[in-house]
C-alpha cells in the first residue's frame, strides 16, 4: 500500500492560481496590509536586482546549435523552449524573492570542510553554458511538462570540491529558500555530466519563477530529484539517513528520466485527405541519447521516422514521418529507441512513483 500520492503538478496548480506575475503579487499584496507592503518591497527588490545582473561570459560556451535541430514542420515543438513557454512546477505558494546580495550557499554534513559560498565567490568561478532538456516525473505520456533551455552556471562538481565529500556519503540533499528539499545521488554530480548551479536561462538571468537567482540543472534526472530552484543549502549525507520532500510522499528516491516520445502533430481526432500526412513530434532519453524513433499505423510494422539533427545526448530530438494515408480511421503510435538499444516501455504506467510509461498515440480520420 502506497501513501496517498499527491502529484507535483497538483501543488503547482495551487501556486499558479496565487502568483505567476509581479502583477499578481502586487494585487495579492495590496489586500494584506503590512505583509503586503513587505511582499511588494521584496518583489521590487528582486526585480531590480535581476534587471541589474549582467551575466558573465562563459569560459566554456555551449556548442553552437547546428542547422536541422528544428524541423520545418508546423506544430512540431521548437528545439529551444523560450523562457515564457517553459513549464513550471513547484510547491511555492509565493515565489521566493531573493536577491544576489541575500544569497549564499551553505555546504555542510559529510564534508571535509564546511563552506559558505557568496554570490561574489560564485561569480569568481569559471562558468559553463550547456543546453539541457528538463522533464517532470509527473509528465503523463504525451504530456508537456518538458522543456529545453540553454543554461549558464558553475559545474556543481567544482562547487562540491570546495567542501570535499567524505567517504560513504551518497546523497546531496539540497534545500530551497522556502524549505523544499531534493535528494540527488552524489555520483550524478561528480560523474562528468554537465550538472550546473545555473544562474542564466537562454541568455537571461533566471526568471523568478524558474529559481532566481540560482538553481540546479542535472541532465538525466527528473526535476524532483535534481533541479532545486532558489537553492541555498547543500547537506552531504546518505540515502539511508535522509529523505527529500517528494520521497516522504511516496515518490521514488531515485528518479532517472525514462526514455519517451510524443506526437506533436497533427492534433488528435482530426480529418485529413488521403495522401501524404506528416506526423511529427519529439523524443528524449537524457544522458543516453535517441538512436531511432519509429511509427506504427494500426497493427502494421514499426517504420523508421526521420530524425532531426542531434545536438547532444542531453537534449530532446525532433522527428517526422511522411505517412501515405489511406481512407478510413487509423491509429498512429510512436516509440523511441535509445543509444543503448532499449525500446520505450509499451505497458502503461502512471507517473507515480517514478515516471509514466506507455506509447503516445493519435487517431485520424482520412476521407
Ligand atoms: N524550490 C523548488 N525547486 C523545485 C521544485 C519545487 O517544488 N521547489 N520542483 C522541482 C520539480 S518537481 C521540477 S519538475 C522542476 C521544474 O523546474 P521549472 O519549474 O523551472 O520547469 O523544478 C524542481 N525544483
Ligand atoms: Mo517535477
Amino acid at each position: 500500500d502506497r501513501p496517498d500520492l499527491e502529484p507535483p503538478e497538483k501543488a503547482d496548480g495551487v501556486s499558479r492560481r496565487f502568483v505567476l506575475t509581479a502583477g499578481g503579487v502586487i494585487a495579492a499584496a495590496a489586500v494584506v496590509g503590512t505583509i503586503g507592503r513587505r511582499m511588494l518591497a521584496d518583489t521590487a527588490n528582486t526585480l531590480a536586482d535581476r534587471a541589474r545582473l549582467v551575466l558573465p561570459v562563459p569560459a566554456k560556451p555551449a556548442p553552437p546549435i547546428p542547422p536541422g535541430t528544428d524541423l520545418d514542420v508546423d506544430g512540431v515543438t521548437r528545439f529551444v523552449t523560450g523562457n515564457a513557454d517553459f513549464y513550471r512546477i513547484d510547491t511555492a505558494l509565493q515565489v521566493p524573492r531573493l536577491t544576489t546580495a541575500d544569497w549564499s550557499l551553505r555546504i555542510h554534513g559529510m564534508v571535509d570542510k564546511e563552506v559558505r559560498l557568496s554570490w561574489a565567490d560564485l561569480l569568481a568561478m569559471p562558468m559553463t553554458e550547456r543546453l539541457v532538456t528538463l522533464t517532470c516525473v509527473s509528465n503523463e505520456v504525451g504530456g508537456d511538462l518538458i522543456g529545453n533551455a540553454k543554461w549558464l552556471g558553475v559545474p556543481m562538481k567544482e562547487v562540491l570540491e570546495l567542501a570535499g565529500v567524505r567517504p560513504g556519503a551518497d546523497m546531496l540533499l539540497s534545500t530551497s529558500s522556502d524549505g523544499w528539499t531534493c535528494g540527488t545521488p552524489v555520483s550524478a554530480v561528480t560523474d562528468g555530466r554537465d550538472a550546473l548551479l545555473a544562474i542564466g536561462m537562454n541568455g537571461e538571468p533566471l526568471p523568478i519563477e524558474h529559481g532566481y537567482p540560482i538553481r540546479q540543472v542535472i541532465p538525466g534526472l527528473y526535476g524532483y530529484v535534481s533541479a532545486t530552484k532558489w537553492v541555498v543549502d547543500w547537506e552531504i549525507t546518505k540515502f539511508s539517513e535522509a529523505k527529500a520532500y517528494w520521497s516522504t510522499r511516496g515518490w521514488s528516491e531515485l528518479g532517472p528520466i525514462k526514455l519517451s516520445s510524443r506526437i506533436d502533430r497533427p492534433a488528435n481526432s482530426t480529418e485529413h485527405a488521403p495522401g501524404e500526412v506528416v506526423i511529427a513530434g519529439t523524443a528524449w532519453a537524457q544522458h543516453t541519447g535517441i538512436e531511432r524513433v519509429e511509427v506504427r499505423i494500426d497493427d502494421g510494422p514499426w517504420q523508421p521516422a526521420e530524425l532531426a539533427t542531434e545536438y547532444s545526448v542531453d537534449t530532446w530530438r525532433q522527428w517526422k514521418f511522411a505517412w501515405q494515408a489511406t481512407s478510413g480511421e487509423h491509429d498512429v503510435q510512436c516509440r523511441a529507441i535509445d543509444k543503448k538499444g532499449n525500446a520505450q516501455i509499451e505497458d502503461n504506467a502512471s507517473p507515480a512513483p517514478d515516471g509514466s510509461t506507455g506509447l503516445d498515440g493519435r487517431t485520424y480520420t482520412i476521407t
